[in-house]
C-alpha cells in the first residue's frame, strides 16, 4: 500500500510513538525539557522517520490526528517526571493555523492535568507563510493557555527577524547546521551562533544548541553562552520507559 494509507493504518492501530530526547543545561548538566519526537516501524519497511510520513500527514486531516495524539500522550508521559521538568512538542504549520488548534492544547492539558508551563510548542518559521493576523491571534491565545513557545530550526527558514518583534517566544532552537562544523575545523562561521544568542538574549529569550555531537562542539556553543543543548552528546531520543527508569536511578 501506498505511504498514506499504512501511516493511517499505522495511527488507526497506534502504532505511533514517542521517544524523548533531553535539552540539558551545559552548565549543570541538568536537564531541563525533553523535546518529543515521533517514532514509526513499519514491520516491512523498518523505521521510517517523521520527516518522511509528516509531510504525507500534512497532504490531509491525518496530521490533525497524528498532532493531537503527540499533544495528549506527551502532556501524559510527563506529568510521571519530575516537576522542574517541561516537554516540548513539535506542531507541524498546518496544525497550528487550524481554527480548533487552542482547543487541542487546552484539552491535552485537562486531560493530562499537566501545567500549561510546562509544556512548549515548537513551532517553525513556516507558520509565518499564512494570514499573519490569524497567525497573530494564535500565539496570543496560546499565550494565554500559559504555554511556552519555540522557535525551532531557527535561521534555516524564511527568517525574517520581524517574527522575533512580538515577543511571542520564550525559546529560540539555533539549527544544528550552525552548529554541526563550527569548531576548529569545520566550515561554520561560529560568530552566527555568538550573534543568535546575543539577539535571544537581548530579546528575553532562552537558546538551546541542537545537534551536538562531538565534545568541541560542546566547549564551543558552552562558551558561546547557549542556555541549553540538544544531541546526541548527551543522548539520542528514548523511550519513556528509559526516561522514568533514569530518573528512578537518579533518586
Ligand atoms: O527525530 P527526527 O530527526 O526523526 O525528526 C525529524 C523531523 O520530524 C524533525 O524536523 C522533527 O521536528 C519532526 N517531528 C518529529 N516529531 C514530530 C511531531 O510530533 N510533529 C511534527 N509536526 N513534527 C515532528
Ligand atoms: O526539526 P527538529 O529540530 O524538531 O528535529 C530535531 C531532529 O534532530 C530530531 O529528529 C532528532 O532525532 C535529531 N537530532 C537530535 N540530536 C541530534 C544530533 O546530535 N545529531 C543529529 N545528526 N541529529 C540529531
Ligand atoms: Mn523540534
Ligand atoms: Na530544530
Amino acid at each position: 500500500a501506498m505511504l498514506g494509507e499504512r501511516l493511517r493504518d499505522a495511527v488507526d492501530r497506534g502504532e505511533l510513538k514517542l521517544a524523548y530526547q533531553p535539552l540539558v543545561d551545559p552548565l549543570t548538566n541538568e536537564v531541563k525539557c525533553f523535546e518529543a519526537l515521533l517514532r514509526w516501524h513499519d514491520e516491512d519497511e523498518g523505521d521510517i522517520s517523521p520527516a518522511q510520513f509528516i509531510p504525507v500527514a500534512e497532504n490531509d486531516d491525518l496530521i490533525i490526528r497524528i498532532g493531537e495524539m503527540a499533544l495528549k500522550q506527551a502532556c501524559m508521559d510527563a506529568l510521571s517526571w519530575p516537576d522542574t521538568i517541561r516537554v516540548a512538542v513539535n506542531v507541524s504549520a498546518k496544525q497550528f493555523i487550524r481554527p480548533g488548534y487552542r482547543k487541542a492544547v487546552a484539552a491535552a492539558l485537562q486531560a493530562s492535568g499537566l501545567p500549561p508551563g510546562r509544556l512548549e510548542l515548537e513551532i517553525t518559521e513556516s507558520v509565518f507563510v499564512g494570514d499573519l493576523e490569524t497567525v497573530d491571534a494564535i500565539f496570543r491565545d496560546l499565550k494565554k493557555l500559559g504555554v511556552r513557545l519555540s522557535l525551532d530550526d531557527f535561521g534555516t527558514g524564511y527568517s525574517s527577524l520581524g517574527y522575533l518583534k512580538h515577543g511571542h517566544f520564550n525559546k529560540i532552537k539555533i539549527d544544528q547546521s550552525f552548529v554541526r562544523g563550527c569548531t576548529e575545523n569545520g566550515d561554520t562561521n561560529p560568530a552566527i551562533i555568538t550573534a543568535i544568542v546575543a539577539l535571544a538574549k537581548a530579546l528575553g529569550m532562552e537558546t538551546v544548541a541542537e545537534g551536538v555531537e562531538a565534545m568541541d562542539e560542546l566547549e564551543l556553543v558552552k562558551a558561546r553562552g547557549a542556555d541549553l543543548v540538544q544531541g546526541y552528546i548527551f543522548s539520542r531520543p528514548i523511550t519513556q520507559d528509559q526516561v522514568l527508569a533514569q530518573f528512578a536511578e537518579g533518586s
